[in-house]
């Protein structure tokens, strides 16, 4: 590897349903692109650590009522409190990958009934990633594990997703996810790294 100081590191997001398998993808891919030698850094959404991630923890686990407009803020709200972190790892030449971001914000809160477009606002600004793989299928004591609402997720992540998106089939034998998954973000990590530049959300 060629540690220039101005490469500058991916984003990977992963997105999928709950119990699709993202953060044991997310933990293999890790280790696979630290062995390489990159630097690179495991980061999920919601982050329950910040004073907003508190709150989206104690909803998430029925502990508190929230209105579906303030949750979904503040999911969004707890990506930015992490956005100017995000943005000083990339440039300095480390790679993230992130389980969950935006798209998991706004499928999860359309799938609940709130207008799309509304929901996109917030994320405006927002790093888009340089890689979004979704695992498609799978799923799963918390809100949102019902079947039903989880396929109407999933109608949703659909509706979000073009042809930049990585579609990986969940059911797949969780080899086979990690080395397509490993494959996508090598690519990922070069072009970054051979200059490609950051852009912002909503694409
Ligand atoms: N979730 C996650 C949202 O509804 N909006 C968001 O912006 C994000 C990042 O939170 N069911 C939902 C998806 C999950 C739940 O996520 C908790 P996880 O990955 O299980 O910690």
């Amino acid at each position: 590897i060629n540690h220039h100081s101005e490469a500058r590191g991916a984003l990977v997001v992963l997105e999928g349903l709950d119990r699709s398998g993202k953060t044991s993808q997310s933990g293999r891919l890790l280790s696979y692109l630290t062995g390489l030698g990159y630097p690179v850094e495991s980061w999920r959404f919601p982050d329950r650590d910040t004073a907003v991630g508190k709150m989206i923890s104690s909803y998430l686990s029925n502990q508190s009522q929230l209105d579906d407009h303030t949750i979904h803020l503040l999911f969004s709200a707890n990506r930015w409190e992490k956005r100017s972190l995000m943005e000083a790892k990339l440039k300095s030449g480390t790679s993230l990958i992130v389980d969950r971001y935006s798209y998991s914000g706004v499928a999860f809160s359309a799938a609940k009934g709130l207008d799309i477009e509304w929901c996109k606002a917030p994320e405006v600004g927002l790093l888009a990633p340089d890689l979004k793989a979704a695992e498609r299928g799978g799923y799963g004591g918390e809100r949102y594990e019902q079947l039903e609402f989880q396929q109407n997720v999933a109608l949703h992540y659909k509706m979000l997703s073009d042809a930049s998106w990585k579609m990986i089939d969940a059911c797949l034998p969780m080899e086979d996810i990690e080395k397509q998954l490993k494959e996508m973000a090598l690519d990922c990590l070069t072009s970054c790294r051979k200059g490609k530049s950051i852009s912002h959300l909503w694409l």
